[in-house]
């Protein structure tokens, strides 16, 4: 198994419910650990920036304003298959189709509203991690 490292964002409806911890602690408890973290408030450009390959699908501009309409916390995740992981953790897309104990069972409110982000692939983690971050502000 590789050491890898993921991007994860939690999104406007946890921040809003102030269960950003507790999110954290599931990520922690599922042996991710956080090597980056910042709050920020996107501007559409960010949004539409991050998503650009959903630009065409009937969601974006939704997605776009969800992403937008408030604070989000983006993190650097570093652990065993960290992507993978990750994704595991968060469940699936909508809450009522993720399992039992993932986030987005238990936190999310709708297939949009759904609390975090995670890479969907080493990949794209990469590209994510080097839109959000500068290097110094990673530390492993
Ligand atoms: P994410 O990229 O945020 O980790 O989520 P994902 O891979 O599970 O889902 P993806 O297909 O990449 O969709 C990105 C985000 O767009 C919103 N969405 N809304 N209204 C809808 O039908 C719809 N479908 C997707 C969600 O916030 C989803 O996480
Ligand atoms: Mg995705």
């Amino acid at each position: 198994m590789a050491n890898e490292r993921t991007l994860s964002i939690i999104k406007p409806d946890a921040t809003e419910r102030n269960i950003t911890g507790k999110i954290i602690s599931k990520l922690e408890d599922a042996g991710l650990r956080v090597i980056a973290q910042k709050r920020v408030w996107w501007k559409k450009k960010d949004a539409k920036d991050f998503y650009e390959v959903h630009k065409e699908r009937p969601f974006f501009k939704d997605l776009v304003a969800y992403m937008t309409s408030g604070p989000i916390v983006i993190q650097v995740l570093e652990g065993e298959d960290a992507v993978a992981k990750n994704r595991q953790v968060m469940g699936a897309t909508s809450p009522v189709d993720a399992e039992d104990g993932t986030i987005r069972k238990e936190f999310g409110v709708n297939i949009e509203r759904n609390s975090v982000h995670g890479s969907d692939s080493v990949e794209n983690a990469k590209k994510e991690i080097d839109m959000c971050f500068s290097k110094k502000e990673i530390v492993g």
